[in-house]
């Protein structure tokens, strides 16, 4: 058998807690197969530099056979260079005192930056994946600044939250998180996402009719799920990162695989479907052929009320790239 060459995988945030729980999980094969050979770059800001020294010296330590190389570094184009994949997993999170605003504006600085490095550093066919919030906005900013990479390559994660609402669902139903599909997470990662419980399978029928109570779906699991990541900082003293990474491994398996059956929920460059407003890095149902194309899923109906809470979710989108656009002097 011939040896396949290496997968580059750059991840931001490297030494922060998700990539602590990322990196051993590419490392050791879950994320690409177990017979497909890794390099890692991993990228920090210069004060994380000893711990991601730490980090590599455990990656080292577990002797995984199919890492190939290990790259440490704060230099962009280093970081990026020859990527495959780009996980934006870092970024600066929200301090008391700060607005909105200010995180949107410091944050795009630093997609601006790193989409130029992709462009610029990366190969051609690099597909990259943003988790460092805000990631929608963040990942079109990225997106914008790297004109020579097709738009199309360019992701959000709302994995996590459909995983959310799928265990939310499974647990209300009485059934395994497996019997629960085609849960669709729409519009922004943000509390005002929306679930999609209307079109959710549970045992293939639809989830209406197996939980029947309309209270409980809208006025709890909806709120449960947009707000389960501060339930998790609050429980743990610390924000999720086993499961974020969890959902990083499933968003990139799922965007190399064709899909069976349903749908996953990621975000992507809106071209108008649905009413969506185009531009937008807003989470949809993807679906990927058989030659690893991915498209939004057609033909999924959508009721009034879901129809509502999309477009809030997505105006807020609109909002958020007005004011990070207006900060970084990029245009629409
Ligand atoms: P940590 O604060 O533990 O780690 C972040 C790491 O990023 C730090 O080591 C920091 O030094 C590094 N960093 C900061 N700016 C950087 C830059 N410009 N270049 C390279 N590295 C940089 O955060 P962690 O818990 O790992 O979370 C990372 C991000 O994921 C946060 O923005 C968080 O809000 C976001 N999340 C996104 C989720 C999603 O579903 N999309 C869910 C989980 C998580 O909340």
């Amino acid at each position: 058998m011939t040896k396949k060459d290496p997968i580059r995988v750059a991840v931001t945030g490297a030494a922060g807690n998700i990539g602590y729980a990322l990196l051993f999980r590419i490392a050791s094969g879950q994320m690409f197969g177990p017979d497909q050979p890794v390099a890692l770059n991993l990228i920090e800001i210069e004060p994380g530099m000893a711990a991601l020294k730490g980090v590599t010296m455990e990656l080292d330590d577990c002797a995984f056979p199919l890492v190939e190389e290990i790259v440490q570094t704060s230099d962009l184009s280093v970081g990026f260079k020859d990527a495959d994949w780009a996980l934006l997993v870092g970024s600066v999170p929200r301090k008391a005192g700060m607005e909105r605003a200010d995180l949107l504006g410091i944050n795009g600085k630093i997609f601006v930056g790193q989409g130029k490095a992709i462009n610029d550093n990366a190969k051609k066919s690099c597909r990259v994946l943003v988790v460092g919030n805000p990631c929608n906005t963040n990942c079109l900013i990225a997106m914008k600044s790297a004109p020579n990479i097709p738009n199309e390559q360019f992701f959000a994660m709302t994995r996590l939250d459909e995983n959310r609402a799928k265990s939310q669902l499974a647990e209300k139903a009485g059934v395994k998180v497996k019997d629960v599909s085609e849960l669709c997470v729409w519009g922004n990662h943000s509390p005002t996402m929306f679930p999609d419980f209307y079109n959710a399978r549970i045992n293939r029928q639809k989830a209406t009719d197996v939980i029947t109570d309309d209270a409980w779906l809208k006025d709890t699991f909806v709120p449960t799920v947009g707000k389960r990541g501060a339930a998790i900082i609050k429980a743990r003293g610390a924000s999720s990162a086993a499961s974020a990474a969890n959902a990083v491994v499933d968003t990139v398996k799922d965007l190399l695989t064709p899909t069976r059956g349903g749908f996953h929920s990621v975000c992507v460059i809106s071209k108008g479907e649905y009413g969506v407003q185009e531009g937008i890095i807003t989470s949809m149902p993807i679906r990927v052929d058989g030659i690893g194309n991915w498209r939004v899923m057609e033909g999924v109906k959508l009721t009034d009320y879901a129809k509502e809470k999309i477009a809030a979710s997505n105006a807020e989108l609109v909002e958020e790239r007005e004011v990070a656009f207006k900060q970084l002097g990029l245009s629409i």
